[in-house]
């Protein structure tokens, strides 16, 4: 998968360590070429004498507006820069919430392009032009889209073909299926020692009964998602 960043903080997404997308399961995947993560400065593609991205509001108010020019010409360029299809994606907090469904669908497609801002917006008339999905990832307010953009990143990667060792499978986290599609939290987890500060591990997990352990586990995940997250069971 290629990911084509557009910001004007193209150094927050280094692919080297000890940046966030350097480390961890992103990091392999960029080192072993199962994405191609390549960030482009708006900047770049300024046209007036001083390289501004930004301009005051219309009717006032505070805070600095992307302007529509560099943000086109940049998303024109870099599209044309690789012939496969992007799926255009603005992280804003006016968008869709990101959850993993959306995720999963987005690991599907070769190739994606993001746009963050670091405004107090973007020029409407840029934003029906380019028609891209718009996507949050949570109702709180972030200083920009680019933080915004590493998570659906993360998120999106680690379900590249490849990317993920059998130990690390995704097949058992929290938000993904059980084999009858419910999305269920995930239940507690226990290593070494059987004993910590007088704390003992659950005796069915030292059972060896594959089985009880499994139904144990299931019932965990049910408890927590009903006391945490009752939202997620449905009405
Ligand atoms: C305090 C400023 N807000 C006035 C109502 C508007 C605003 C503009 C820009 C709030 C945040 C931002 C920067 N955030 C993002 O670009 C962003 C974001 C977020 O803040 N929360 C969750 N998801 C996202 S995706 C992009």
């Amino acid at each position: 998968m290629r990911i084509d960043m557009l910001t004007t903080f193209p150094e927050m997404f280094s692919t080297q360590p000890p940046a966030a997308l350097g480390v961890s399961i992103p990091g392999r995947a960029a080192a072993a070429g199962l994405v191609e993560i390549h960030a482009t400065d708006i900047r770049a593609y300024t046209t007036n004498r001083h390289r501004k991205t930004d301009d005051r509001p219309f009717g006032g108010g505070p805070g600095m507006v992307m302007m529509c020019q560099p943000l086109w010409d940049a998303v024109l360029a870099v599209e044309a820069m690789d012939p496969r299809p992007t799926r255009r994606i603005l992280l804003t907090p006016q968008g869709r919430p990101l959850t993993q469904p959306l995720v999963e669908e987005l690991a599907t497609l070769p190739r994606l392009l993001l746009i963050a801002g670091h405004y107090e917006g973007i020029d409407e008339r840029v934003i029906e032009a380019l028609a891209p999905q718009e996507v949050s990832i949570g109702d709180y307010v972030l200083s920009g889209g680019e933080l915004a953009a590493m998570v659906l990143i993360d998120a999106v990667v680690r379900l590249l073909p490849g990317v993920l060792g059998d130990q690390e499978s995704n097949l058992q986290d929290s938000f993904s299926q059980e084999a009858d599609g419910r999305r269920l939290l995930d239940c507690p987890h226990y290593t070494r020692p059987r004993e910590w500060m007088g704390r003992e591990v659950p005796e069915i997990l030292m059972s060896g009964d594959h089985g009880k352990v499994a139904q144990w586990r299931l019932e965990q995940k049910l408890a927590r998602t009903e006391a945490r997250r009752p939202d997620l069971l449905g009405p």
